[in-house]
């Protein structure tokens, strides 16, 4: 009895607490709630096919020409790394791995190689940005200093690390397109189905900051919640097939990118980072994959991964 009592709490302030995790205050007032987003997942892959599903032979001279054409293509688009007296110093990052905009802030550090140390934020307590009046990620901070709201981060960190740049309507334009179109289409397809739901929280589950007990309760629990609320979502934003809203909008940011190698011309700018960083924890979900199944978006995604090559976190001791 006691411990039915124990589960049926832990349920319900997990329902609760998806909810939370998405900012959403409950199913009903998510579809209202502006930060009714998805915070979903990243399950890390090789972009390049397995030698294991080839015979050897084979494998090797297309691994040897993948490897030789990857190279070549980090090379020329090699990562943008800021003069070092304008490098941001003892950077930290308080996020959610599975958080968009979380995701839009690591590529922008990533790509241009500036170190960070990551906080993995308790989306149930929050206690790691107690100290902090912003109750959302990411929060930023750079030698002590707090920024937030993903956008406001990147443009603090691009004009200090790039001082003499111009602004560019497109690619502003395009940002804004990440933040106000592109961020709503992915939770109505990341939940799409209660499978669908189950696989993105068994990420959010494995990869989040939970305790052993919240870990068993957001994967189901969360699921289920999200499973709900992306219905709404989906209603809020006048999707009626969700695959249909994902391929049109992958289909137009190839369009933007009008034969380009990036929005950027030859390397990434800021609305390439942002797209590919919103997009980054779908990617290897069963949408993302339809995605790049279904669209032309699967080179320039490949191009950027190259682009934006590995993460520039600092590991401490404890791995975190
Ligand atoms: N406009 C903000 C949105 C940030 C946001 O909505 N973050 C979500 C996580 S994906 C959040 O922290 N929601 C509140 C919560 O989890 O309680 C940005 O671009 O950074």
């Amino acid at each position: 009895m006691r411990s039915l009592r124990a589960a049926q709490t832990l349920v319900s302030r997990s329902l609760f607490s998806a909810r939370h995790l998405n900012g959403a205050a409950s199913p009903s007032t998510a579809a209202a709630a502006a930060g009714a987003r998805w915070c979903a997942a990243p399950p890390p892959r090789s972009p390049l096919p397995s030698s294991r599903v080839m015979p050897a032979g084979v494998a090797g001279a297309v691994s040897f020409s993948l490897t030789f054409a990857t190279v070549a293509a980090a090379e020329a688009k090699a990562k943008e790394r800021p003069q070092p007296d304008l490098l941001p110093q003892n950077v930290v990052l308080y996020q959610y791995q599975a958080c968009p905009f979380c995701n839009k802030v690591r590529a922008f550090l990533d790509y241009h190689d500036i170190p960070y140390k990551v906080v993995e934020v308790n989306p149930l307590s929050k206690k790691e940005i107690k100290w902090s009046d912003y109750k959302k990620v990411p929060i930023l901070t750079v030698d002590g200093e707090e920024l937030v709201d993903s956008s406001d981060i990147i443009n603090i960190l691009q004009r200090r690390i790039n001082p003499d740049e111009l602004t560019n309507d497109e690619e502003a334009k395009w940002r804004r397109w990440v933040d106000e179109h592109l961020v709503h289409v992915l939770s109505p397809n990341i939940y799409r189905t209660t499978s669908e739901a189950l696989e993105s929280f068994d990420y959010i589950a494995k990869h989040g900051n939970f305790s052993f007990t919240e870990r068993f309760a957001v994967k189901y629990a969360g699921a289920a919640a999200m499973y709900m609320v992306s219905k709404k979502l989906k209603k809020k934003y006048n999707i009626t097939d969700e695959r249909a809203s994902l391929y049109d909008a992958a289909n137009t940011w190839i369009e933007a990118l009008n034969g380009r190698d990036f929005l950027g011309g030859s390397k990434p700018n800021l609305a390439d980072l942002a797209v590919f960083g919103v997009l980054r924890p779908i990617r290897y979900l069963r949408a993302g994959n339809d995605m790049v199944e279904n669209t032309e978006i699967g080179d320039w995604y490949q191009r950027m991964e190259v682009a934006v090559g590995e993460p520039s976190r600092i590991q401490d001791a404890e791995g975190n």
